[in-house]
């Protein structure tokens, strides 16, 4: 148990407020770019980032791995009764996010508080919770970004939930998000987050795919159609991933997620959480699924980590990445940034970062990179060719036959006349080396 200080328990000992310093502080426990008032391209930092913390990796993760017992050993994770002890994480938790300067968070209903089997119970353990966090809210002035549900951990979704080959579990998981999203609506929550963990299959030897992903789609209508009828104006998010735990996962990446989209009709209710180890681990860049998701208007929010380039797995380290943060960021402003969504951290300090202090510098270190990677992205975007360059590139189509063929005017033949007049194209650089060049000038 920590101090008390002013009639409240303090967790996070000898940690005052993170303050913005500038870049000539030396202070670890201060920030050098995240000035939240600074504007950048018409808004604030804090209006274009929208940080939230992810409960469950600072406040619930263990440092536990396959081969060994936790080593975060959590000063409110002491009390026997199931609400208390809930409520003691959730004054940890709000401590930090107000000490942090996090404007958001996020969670999972387990996160908040711990499950048994009975459905009732659970739901008046959430309920509990829900009532304690509406008074943190309102105090500190935090917000909920998204809730969700967690429908990968109990033995009984291991084949999955809502894709589940047992009508009787897809109920269970029904009865979750039901709570899930009566919380999120109660809390003001500005989306609701669906991460398919277990929603895809090990072998196909025992598996039906296409019943799978139609119970999958119509788990999506029956969920939406209820949180619609009870007030949730929102915005519904798939967090796609290609693999772990499931060998093969049904919200691959943004490119499969928009095809099950469109294909089942949930397409205007629903958007995309691209996280950036998600992205890496489907074979491609975090860059790459932000312009997909954009392209299809559906960049909803970001889960902010990075993976590890010599590791195959989820690692969920802090981001740090300056050079890939940079052009992620020309990304994201040249799409006009999030709406609902934020950028969260769904990162966690490695195992052997046992200092209360850790989880400050790892998100400092985060919030950071990316205010640095936006405010340089912006420089970029108003002070370079950057976009001159690129649509330079495509001037052959802005007249004459390369507009007419945009515009569905010529046919084949047309085409085929065409290249026989004008003869072997020029070979026309694309110029990679020079653009990388420039931004790493501006970094
Ligand atoms: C796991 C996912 C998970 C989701 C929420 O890999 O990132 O943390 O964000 O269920
Ligand atoms: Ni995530
Ligand atoms: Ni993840």
């Amino acid at each position: 148990m920590g101090n008390v200080i002013n009639g409240e328990t303090e967790f996070f000992k000898g940690i005052g407020q993170v303050k913005f310093e500038g870049t000539s502080t030396d202070n670890p426990l201060a920030f050098r770019w995240y000035d939240e008032n600074r504007i950048v391209a018409g808004k604030t930092l804090k209006e274009h980032l929208r940080f939230a913390g992810a409960y469950w990796h600072s406040f619930v993760g263990s440092g536990a791995d396959p081969f060994g017992a936790p080593t975060h050993i959590f000063p409110w994770d002491k009390k026997s009764d199931p609400v208390e002890k809930a409520k003691d994480k959730m004054d940890a938790a709000f401590e930090f996010l107000s000490k942090m300067n996090l404007p958001f968070y996020c969670f999972h209903d387990t996160d908040l508080v711990d499950y048994g089997s009975d459905i009732i119970e659970n739901e008046r353990r959430l309920a509990a919770l829900v009532e304690y966090a509406r008074q943190k809210q309102a105090q500190s002035g935090i917000k909920l970004l998204w809730g969700t549900a967690n429908l990968f951990s109990n033995p009984r979704y291991m084949n999955g939930a809502a894709s589940n080959p047992d009508f009787h579990v897809l109920a269970h998981g029904a009865a979750q998000v039901k709570a899930a999203l009566d919380a999120t609506i109660q809390l003001g929550g500005e989306n609701y987050v669906f991460w398919g963990g277990r929603e895809g299959y090990m072998s196909l030897l025992n598996t039906n795919m296409k019943r799978e992903q139609e119970h999958l789609a119509r788990f999506f209508h029956t969920a939406k159609d209820y949180a619609r009828k009870n007030g949730f104006k929102g915005t519904f998010l798939i967090e796609p991933k290609p693999s772990e735990p499931s060998k093969h996962q049904y919200d691959f990446d943004c490119g499969t997620v928009i095809g099950f989209l469109t294909r089942f009709n949930l397409d205007k209710d629903f958007k995309i959480n691209i996280e950036v180890n998600h992205a890496t681990l489907a074979g491609h860049t975090f860059q790459h699924e932000l312009q997909t998701a954009a392209d299809a208007g559906m960049l909803g929010s970001v889960d902010a980590n990075r993976g590890d380039y010599q590791n195959g797995w989820d690692t969920d380290q802090f981001p740090n990445n300056l050079n890939e943060l940079t052009e992620a960021m020309l990304i994201f402003l040249e799409a006009g940034g999030l709406q609902t969504g934020g950028v969260n951290f769904d990162a966690k300090i490695r195992r052997n970062s046992t200092d209360s202090a850790d989880l400050f510098y790892a998100h400092i270190g985060g919030m950071d990179t990316f205010a640095r990677a936006l405010i340089t992205a912006d420089s970029i975007l108003q002070n370079s060719d950057y976009k001159k360059i690129r649509s330079d590139r495509y001037a052959s189509f802005d007249s004459d036959k390369g507009k007419e063929f945009e515009e569905g005017k010529l046919s084949l033949e047309d085409l085929r006349t065409y290249a026989i007049e004008k003869g072997e194209p020029a070979v026309i650089s694309g110029k990679q080396e020079f653009i990388e060049n420039m931004i790493n000038r501006f970094i």
